[in-house]
């Protein structure tokens, strides 16, 4: 089932709209055309009550005032690139410079910001929803036309399916995700210390003090960064390891086990699991990368319903290509080159 309807307007006038897909379950996912933006995400519990899984905001001037981009699809980069500088085939590139002297998700005008051309796929089974936006060439710095197309998709399964789709006209770079801040024991819940989690990667990005990675792809193994096996969050979150401290907690890439480059097909990297509520979440993906992120920063971020987020409340699973890859060569390319069909997908199941 899909229900659409206005959830406020830009500054500018324009309409910003929310999508509810609901499915035979009575799992329903609100996104909004700003940003992409996941906002809410029902699970249901007993007769009419649910539990909301996600972070988020109730109106679009806390959208658009956020530094955290909640629930957002991020672009043309997600993560940082060092000093937004990149060369791609001898010619030197200057991105929007929004954190400290480095680019974080696309520059401060990133796709987390913009209203997206929004079209019903399908209103009855396995509702769904196109996204779909033109980056200009030099936007925010990056080079190219850049024609992307997100599609969100929410299964009979209980899975939301998120496939991402780009062309260009010229070299450029792309590296989308979304930026959900998941709790599942419900967005106003408190920490998310208790959750159990599991990342199938036996290798990380370890970076410096301002979260840029310094090239090595190290092994997990002895690290808070190893969790191949289920582990509770609060376990690499108490951890004295230099990386933790850089992070103020969780705040780092993995590198994910299944990657096969230029696959289409989403595998099983990790889970989470909340033990009050039960409910599980089941990540799938073709990406290389996945930013397992604490919202470390988080104090008195006023959410939905006059929530009060606090550091830890929410844990985001940001499949990705791994941070700065234009200026490490060893890392999985995110280069997209002119006319070539740029696919990926990551599927968030949610067991309860
Ligand atoms: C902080 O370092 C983190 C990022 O990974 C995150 O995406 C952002 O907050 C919202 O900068």
């Amino acid at each position: 089932m899909m229900d659409q309807t206005s959830f406020g307007k830009m500054p500018d006038g324009e309409l910003v709209k929310q999508f509810c897909l609901t499915n035979s379950h009575n799992v329903s996912v609100e996104i909004l055309n700003l940003g992409g933006i996941i906002r809410r995400w029902l699970i249901p519990k007993d007769k009419d009550k649910h539990t909301d899984i996600v972070l988020g905001f109730d109106t679009v001037d806390d959208y658009l005032s956020d530094d955290s981009y909640l629930g957002a699809l991020i672009g043309r980069y997600s993560n940082r690139i060092s000093k937004g500088k990149f060369n791609l085939k001898g010619i030197d590139y200057q991105t929007d410079i929004n954190l400290g002297d480095n680019c974080l998700h696309g520059g401060n005008n990133g796709f987390n910001k913009k209203v997206w051309k929004s079209t019903v796929l399908s209103s009855g089974d396995n509702p769904s929803i196109m996204l779909q936006l033109s980056s200009p060439n030099d936007d925010q710095g990056f080079p190219g036309t850049l024609s992307v197309k997100v599609i969100y998709t929410l299964t009979e399964q209980n899975s939301l399916k998120i496939e991402y789709f780009a062309t260009t006209d010229q070299i450029t770079l792309y590296n989308p995700t979304n930026h959900s801040y998941f709790n599942l024991s419900g967005h106003n819940s408190g920490s998310v210390k208790a959750h159990e989690v599991q990342i199938l990667a036996s290798y990380y990005t370890p970076t410096d003090k301002n979260a840029i990675p310094t090239g090595e792809i190290a092994k997990v193994d002895d690290t808070p960064f190893d969790l191949r096996s289920m582990t509770a969050i609060s376990q690499p979150l108490s951890s004295d390891h230099q990386q933790i401290e850089y992070g103020n907690g969780l705040d780092h890439n993995l590198c994910l086990d299944s990657y096969i480059p230029h696959s289409k097909v989403a595998t099983y990297v990790g889970k989470a699991v909340a033990i009050d509520t039960a409910i599980n979440l089941k990540i799938y993906t073709s990406m290389p990368g996945m930013q397992v992120f604490t919202a470390n920063h988080f104090v008195n971020k006023k959410g939905k319903n006059n929530t009060d987020y606090q550091a830890q409340q929410g844990v985001c699973f940001e499949t990705q290509f791994y941070p700065d890859t234009p200026n490490q060569p060893y890392f999985p390319s995110a280069t997209l080159e002119k006319n070539e069909n740029f696919y990926a997908i990551t599927v968030y199941e949610v067991l309860f």
